[in-house]
């Protein structure tokens, strides 16, 4: 076990290696360490956020102006820098997120993914022309810059949903104002030392994206100021259902990314093998803090006592302990308050009839008994209760049986949240129906594989509380852009639409 002195060490060494300020601070925000508890070092508030908007709003003047292939050679140089320190960053994202080694890495690696879409997305932001009904006209749509886009992010993916957004924003031509956890500001102050470092070797002002260091009244200052455009949060739907109206209030956008309450449908011609590996994955991987993590399994009742046993086999053998260790596969719960909510649900669960079948338990790790480390728990439910329908973000697994297709694909919907999905079954028809606007309401439905790890290919994001919008891949990045319809008049005549006539 690495010691709490060693871990505030090594982040300084991890800051001086990607060229960001020491934390010799003595006052600003304390980050701590979820493996050990420990502090790692202040990081300075930012005092004037409005100062900081106001650069922001400056920057967007003529960073829209620049042509959108020059934009993406500023993307291009970040990748180029993620690459380089993909070892420092992914190893600070373990310290301060509790992260496992490889999704550390991981967490890097989607940012590095990003940038190169990003790099390919600067010649590619296409509009469409459309025929027209008038001779002589021509009609097309542009899409050009929206503003300053500001990024509010989560604890769990302290750097790579920043990249997501920042990345789409500025090849957009916006700019952006980032407002990180509080649990996770040192990977942010990692991450910004690394874009400065790009916006300098792009020749491009590093006041194209800023980051702000604060607390709640920081988030709403962005939330509630008119020279936003747009503001993209990833965090709980309590804090979406007060951003989406205050943002909406002021007629801004809102790119909300929530709560899920992920469920897999294991049908009985499941491969268990493949079914056992990718439920445990998704379920006890980044213990459980992924806002896809698998939270429900709607098992076939023929299958169901296999299942079971199988997952607790194999939850028992899940090794639990400091993230840095090479042989661990379950780190620590970010602080006592996701404790707290563990075994809140655990009891609501056996107060309505659940069975706690593996896991439940705290785990003393030596040498860092101010961490939280709990063993996954597996949960036989009776029924979808209420406790199961709300998303507690700790590695519990509920489980329910099913003995139909349309009464599981019910269950599987019957919850407010609709961000991912998946179905494990070799059977043609219930995969496609389970795919089809029959079947998972989410914005994520897999087959064979579970709810967690999408890469950055596709657009991410889901419906109902879990806010509606869309990162990442596919043509998200349409909404850090505005959408203007043209329509042009070539002839010397002036034919009216709709065949009125005036004149
Ligand atoms: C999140 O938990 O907020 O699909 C994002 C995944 C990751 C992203 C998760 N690529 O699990």
């Amino acid at each position: 076990m690495t010691s709490t002195v060693d871990l505030s060490a090594r982040t300084s060494e991890l800051l001086a290696a990607v060229g960001a300020a020491p934390l010799d601070h003595d006052s600003g925000l304390a980050a701590t360490s979820p493996i050990t508890g420990a502090v790692l070092g202040h990081v300075p508030l930012t005092s004037d956020v409005d100062s900081v908007i106001a650069a922001a709003a400056d920057a967007y003047r003529s960073w829209s102006l620049v042509p959108a292939p020059v934009r993406g050679g500023l993307v291009r140089e970040l990748g180029e820098l993620l690459r380089e320190h993909k070892d420092a960053l992914g190893e600070l994202v373990s310290i301060e997120a509790g992260k496992i080694v490889s999704e550390g890495l991981g967490e890097v690696q989607e940012m590095i993914d990003i940038c190169d879409f990003g790099v390919g997305l600067s010649r590619q932001l296409y509009g469409n022309t459309i025929a027209t009904e008038r001779p002589g006209h021509r009609m097309m749509e542009q899409w050009h810059p929206l503003g300053v886009v500001a990024v509010i992010t989560a604890f769990n993916f302290p750097v790579a949903v920043w990249s997501w957004n920042t990345v789409l924003a500025l090849v957009a031509g916006d700019t952006v104002v980032w407002k990180p956890s509080e649990k996770t500001p040192v990977t942010a102050v990692a991450v910004q030392a690394l874009f400065e470092e790009a916006a300098r070797r792009a020749g491009v002002s590093p006041a194209v994206a800023q980051l702000v260091v604060g607390d709640r009244a920081v988030g709403e200052t962005l939330v509630d100021d008119s020279r936003i455009a747009l503001v993209s949060a990833t965090g709980s739907t309590r804090m979406g259902r007060e951003v989406g109206p205050r943002v909406a209030a002021r007629f801004g956008r809102a790119l909300l990314e929530l709560g899920g309450n992920n469920a897999a449908i294991v049908c009985p011609s499941a491969d268990l093998d493949l079914t056992v590996r990718g439920l445990v994955f998704s379920a006890a991987g980044t213990a459980g803090q992924r806002c896809t993590s698998l939270r429900r399994v709607i098992v076939h009742e023929s299958v169901a006592d296999t299942l079971v046993d199988r997952l607790g086999t194999a939850y028992s053998s899940l090794p639990v302990g400091s993230p840095l260790d090479s042989s661990t596969l379950v780190g620590p719960l970010i602080d006592e308050a996701a404790h707290d909510g563990y075994v809140d649900a655990l009891e609501r669960a056996r107060k309505d009839g659940g069975t706690v079948v593996a896991g439940g338990e705290r785990v003393r790790v030596p040498g860092a008994e101010d961490g939280v480390y709990v063993q996954p728990a597996i949960v036989r439910m009776p029924a979808q209760t209420d406790v199961v329908r709300r998303e507690t973000f700790a590695p519990i697994l509920y489980v329910m049986t099913y003995s139909d297709l349309d009464e599981a694909i019910a269950l599987h919907n019957d919850v407010p949240q609709g961000l991912s999905s998946s179905i494990f079954t070799t059977d043609l028809r219930e995969a496609e129906r389970f795919l089809s606007a029959a079947g998972s309401d989410c914005g994520i439905a897999n087959v064979n594989i579970g709810p967690s790890g999408a890469e950055i290919g596709g657009a991410f994001g889901g419906e109902k509380e879990t806010g509606g919008g869309r990162e990442s891949g596919s043509d998200a990045w349409k909404s850090y852009m505005r959408r203007t319809t043209n329509t042009v008049n070539y002839s010397s005549e002036l034919p009216l639409a709709q065949g009125v006539t005036f004149l």
